[in-house]
């Protein structure tokens, strides 16, 4: 029997006192570097406040999704609807009456609005009545780089009553995403070698494949990234259908698009047959950056033939940068949508182990978010795909070890392994309980892309995801012909698999950087004999990865 006080009088008195207790929510210490502060925001601008109800029985669901992706579970491939899945974590309808409540009384609550799945409200407010609800002292905030101006507070509050029933409440203290865009080289074009799509299909062994049409392959975009449907020079055919998530562009002038789009629709396109693609073009919503789990929340709403086998995700950011609490919480719905049968892809950074490499003040290597969430598979950088090979790191890929994530079960002994045979001195930077990442590798070097009708050569983790990505889902095209299930969540079977065969092709040599011009001497992890926070466990070989991912 539960039956909460603060229910039993709703609708009959103010339930929540008004001058009920408040607790900190959320703080930061101060504003990212990157944004400079202008002065008090204006106190009639209205923003959407989105709060995130907290989700119950969390660690109750992640041990089921984690059975449904450990091959040899009797539960292994049962995907869930997002029914199935909402009957395990949706929030209490508690969390819910109690929030309309502290809404309602601060004149609120008539414009909130509840999404479909329950666990989403949002709600219109002026600067002052978010002040007023929050505790918060709102300021606008102009970024260096961009122009781009946004009101955020450093400190955020919350009824006493309330802490255990919200998970999320934005736009406060998040200041949002740096892009995660391809290094353009357009200098060096014309004397080294491009990675082309004939390269790839060599070294990775694609080449023959033909007349998949099963399945449906989807890229993300994000930040106003668009694509063309032309294609490159060898693959002028196969389009992509371009759909508008949250308000994202879907533009029909061919002159209207991007680097970072046109490489991942054009190199998904080249490698994925016939198969269906997708570009989820997603907006910004309101200016709270939550796009990776608006993108998420989407693809969940969505009945399970609409809905895309891979997600290959070309974005993110230092983990530092992002909101703990939002963090955590797009993470737990990856992990939602890995359970329904969708491989969640994402790139491992284009920074090596981190830029400024400074943590609260002291010097450490700055890991990414998403491709530290333990929910995706995060693909890092190889170079040496020009000319078919051999590879080797590509210095500046992404790799290293979350500070918010603890290191989960299905990588505990490769990780350990690695960790007790190479010692490099520089343990003291990086939190090695963490989840490690990359999972895998494929070639960030210089890819021949077609934008604007012009032929440029991109380089970055940008190039990875979506070519790692189009081969599970050559993978996924084939099981669903033979009427198996999606693989879903990829990464217990993939460290299942004995390294150095198997469909993932270790690299051994080369070294990831980072941290340039700080006091950490020799950053960087180096590629050795087995898994390895550069390369993960390899690059994938097509062939091989099709005959084990077809008996698994
Ligand atoms: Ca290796």
């Amino acid at each position: 029997m539960f039956a909460p006080p603060l229910l039993a009088f709703a609708g009959a008195a103010l339930a929540l006192p008004a001058d009920m207790p408040m607790s900190l929510f959320a703080t930061v210490e101060s504003a990212p570097k990157d944004w400079a502060m202008n002065g008090p925001a204006a106190k009639g601008e209205i923003i959407e406040l989105r709060f995130n109800l907290a989700k119950q029985n969390t660690a109750q669901f992640q041990e089921l999704a984690l059975n449904i992706a450990t091959p040899g579970h009797v539960q292994y491939g049962k995907h869930l609807t997002l029914e199935q899945i909402n009957a395990i974590v949706a929030p209490k309808s508690e969390s819910k009456d109690l929030l309309f409540e502290w809404l309602g009384d601060h004149n609120l609550a008539d414009g909130a609005t509840l999404n479909s799945r329950g666990n989403v409200v949002k709600v219109n407010a002026t600067i002052s009545q978010a002040e007023a609800l929050l505790r918060a002292n709102y300021n606008s905030y102009t970024n260096t780089d961009t122009g781009a101006k946004i009101s955020r507070t450093l400190s955020v509050h919350v009824p006493e009553a309330l802490v255990d029933h919200i998970d999320v409440i934005q736009p406060t203290t998040f200041f949002g995403l740096k892009r995660l865009a391809p290094k353009i080289d357009n200098d060096t074009f014309h004397t080294l070698a491009q990675t082309v799509p004939s390269d790839l299909a060599q070294i990775y062994g694609f080449g023959d494949v033909r007349n998949l049409t099963s399945g449906i392959m989807g890229i993300a975009g994000f930040q106003d990234e668009t694509a063309s449907i032309l294609g490159n020079k060898d693959n002028v055919d196969h389009g992509f259908t371009c759909v508008s998530v949250q308000g994202g562009q879907c533009p029909t002038d061919v002159r209207i698009h991007t680097d970072e789009g046109n490489l991942d629709t054009q190199y998904a396109a080249v490698i994925t047959s016939e198969i269906p693609n997708v570009y989820y073009s997603t907006g910004d919503g309101a200016q709270d950056y939550s796009f990776f789990e608006d993108l998420a929340e989407y693809l969940l709403e969505l009945d399970e033939a609409s809905r895309p086998n891979v997600l290959s995700v070309s974005y993110g950011g230092p983990e530092t940068l992002f909101d703990r609490s939002l963090a955590e919480s797009t993470c737990n719905t990856f992990a939602e949508l890995g359970a329904t049968g969708v491989s969640i892809i994402f790139a491992s950074g284009d920074s090596g182990v981190g830029d400024s490499c400074n943590i609260d003040g002291k010097d450490a290597y700055e890991p990414f978010f998403p491709a530290g969430c333990p929910w995706v598979t995060t693909v890092g950088g190889t170079s040496g795909t020009s000319g078919a090979g051999p590879e080797d790191v590509w210095d500046f890929g992404g790799g290293g070890f979350s500070n918010i994530f603890g290191r989960p079960s299905w990588q505990n002994s490769t990780v350990s392994s690695w960790l007790a045979s190479n010692s490099d001195g520089n343990t003291q930077y990086y939190n090695s309980s963490g989840r490690a990442y990359p999972d895998v590798a494929a070639g960030a070097n210089f890819y021949e892309i077609i934008t604007l009708g012009s032929q440029k050569a991109v380089s970055g983790t940008s190039c990875s995801a979506p070519v790692f990505a189009s081969i599970v889902q050559l993978v996924n095209s084939q099981r669903i012909d033979a009427g198996k299930p999606a693989l879903g969540f990829l990464n217990p079977w993939l460290y299942s698999l004995p390294i150095g065969a198997n469909g993932l092709r270790d690299i051994t040599t080369g070294k990831i950087t980072g941290c340039s011009g700080t006091p950490i001497s020799k950053a960087g992890f180096s590629a050795v004999n087995g898994w390895d926070p550069a390369t993960g466990l390899g690059s994938p070989y097509y062939p091989e990865l099709l005959q084990v991912g077809m008996v698994v």
